[in-house]
């Protein structure tokens, strides 16, 4: 039996936690993400895969017009392949019956607490909901699965992180149990926690806290011999990068420094965060959106973080401003510094030399 893994799709996400810097970059990522589900369906099709396992998180809340979902399982339901959707913590809507009823009669199999297991030619494939998750349960499901067939487990939800709202169970747990393959999702990040134990991770990433690589598992389970492998997929990558200033650069050299930071390719694909740390002369202020116009033309989507402090050279301000409230401010400052202080002294310094420079 061939298959392909995937989970978390999120399809009707709407990314405004993502808070993207241009409208334009927001929309395109939304139809990305749509389009991975499309491509999903071809990675299928292309490998004749004979069964796909939809991890659960399919869609990401049930604020999603009735006939888009239709569509959606109508394209499934041409795959001329078995389809088996887990219900996970984000599409728990699913579980009403009329979603059932809807799939009623397509080669597409919705696990429900009753309909757990679903025997095809070559295996048998197990299902628990998030909902539905009790190790209870699990344990009881699993003397089903001791088999002379291939035998597959779908779950949804967190086995290494106990702290997680969806924590079901430990890996150890799972790995007793007489399954050959634990499809597994819900963590977005992929992993093989064991040889046939794995998280697909989603096709897409969704935001910067998904810098890792994107796709999903194809493998092939052949008289319980599992073989099984991650392939990349995604579009685009979020990738955080960082430039440090000394105080002395003009803002073409920022520029600059920006550009040099990220690889040409990853410019023009990718979502970009350049946090700029370091110095920047006290009488400046980084101008991130200017720096962002500036560089739009590179990159396809770069935002700018300013982290900089303010470089001050305290013993020539002291001359210059000597027997002022500046002079004072540095004198007791250095009488007691502190790191605190430090920051402190800082903002003070540069509101009182703004204003003077803005009065004169
Ligand atoms: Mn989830």
């Amino acid at each position: 039996m061939k298959f392909l893994h995937t989970a978390d799709l999120h399809l009707n996400i709407t990314l405004k936690h993502a808070s993207f810097q241009n409208a334009k970059a927001h929309e395109n990522r939304i139809y990305e993400l749509q389009q991975s589900f499309h491509r999903i369906i071809d990675a299928a099709e292309g490998q004749n895969a004979d069964a796909l396992f939809l991890a659960g998180d399919l869609f990401d809340d049930p604020y999603m017009p009735l006939q888009e979902m239709e569509k959606i399982f109508h394209k499934l339901s041409e795959l001329d392949c078995e389809v088996f959707l887990l219900i996970g913590n984000h599409d728990v809507f699913l579980q009403n019956a009329s979603y059932q009823n809807l799939l009623k009669g397509k080669n597409i199999h919705l696990f429900s607490q009753n309909e757990y297991k679903v025997e095809t030619k070559d295996a048998i494939v197990f299902g628990l909901n998030t909902r539905d998750f009790t190790e209870e349960r699990l344990k009881k499901i699993a003397q089903e699965a001791e088999s002379e067939k291939n035998t597959v487990l779908l779950l949804h939800g967190d086995v290494t992180n106990k702290q997680d709202d969806h924590y079901l169970t430990d890996i150890k747990t799972l790995e007793s149990l007489p399954f050959d393959y634990i499809a597994l999702g819900h963590i977005h990040k992929h992993a093989f926690l064991r040889s046939h134990i794995a998280y697909s991770g989603n096709p897409e990433p969704l935001d910067f806290s998904e810098t890792e690589e994107k796709g999903y598992i194809e493998g092939t389970l052949e008289n319980k011999r599992l073989d099984a492998r991650f392939v990349p997929m995604q579009k685009r990558r979020f990738r955080l990068r960082e430039v440090t200033l000394s105080g002395t650069e003009t803002f073409v050299d920022i520029v600059e420094a920006i550009k040099r930071a990220v690889k040409e390719e990853e410019r023009r694909n990718d979502f970009i965060r350049v946090v700029v740390k370091g110095e920047i002369d006290h009488t400046d202020e980084l101008d991130v959106k200017k720096l962002q116009d500036q560089l739009s033309e590179d990159f396809y989507y770069i935002e700018i973080k300013d982290e900089t402090v303010p470089s001050i050279d305290l013993s020539a301000l002291k001359e210059t401003y000597s027997d002022s409230i500046v002079s004072h401010l540095i004198e007791q400052y250095e009488k007691n510094p502190s790191e605190k202080g430090y920051e402190s002294l800082m903002l003070a310094i540069r509101a009182l030399l703004w204003t003077k420079e803005r009065e004169t």
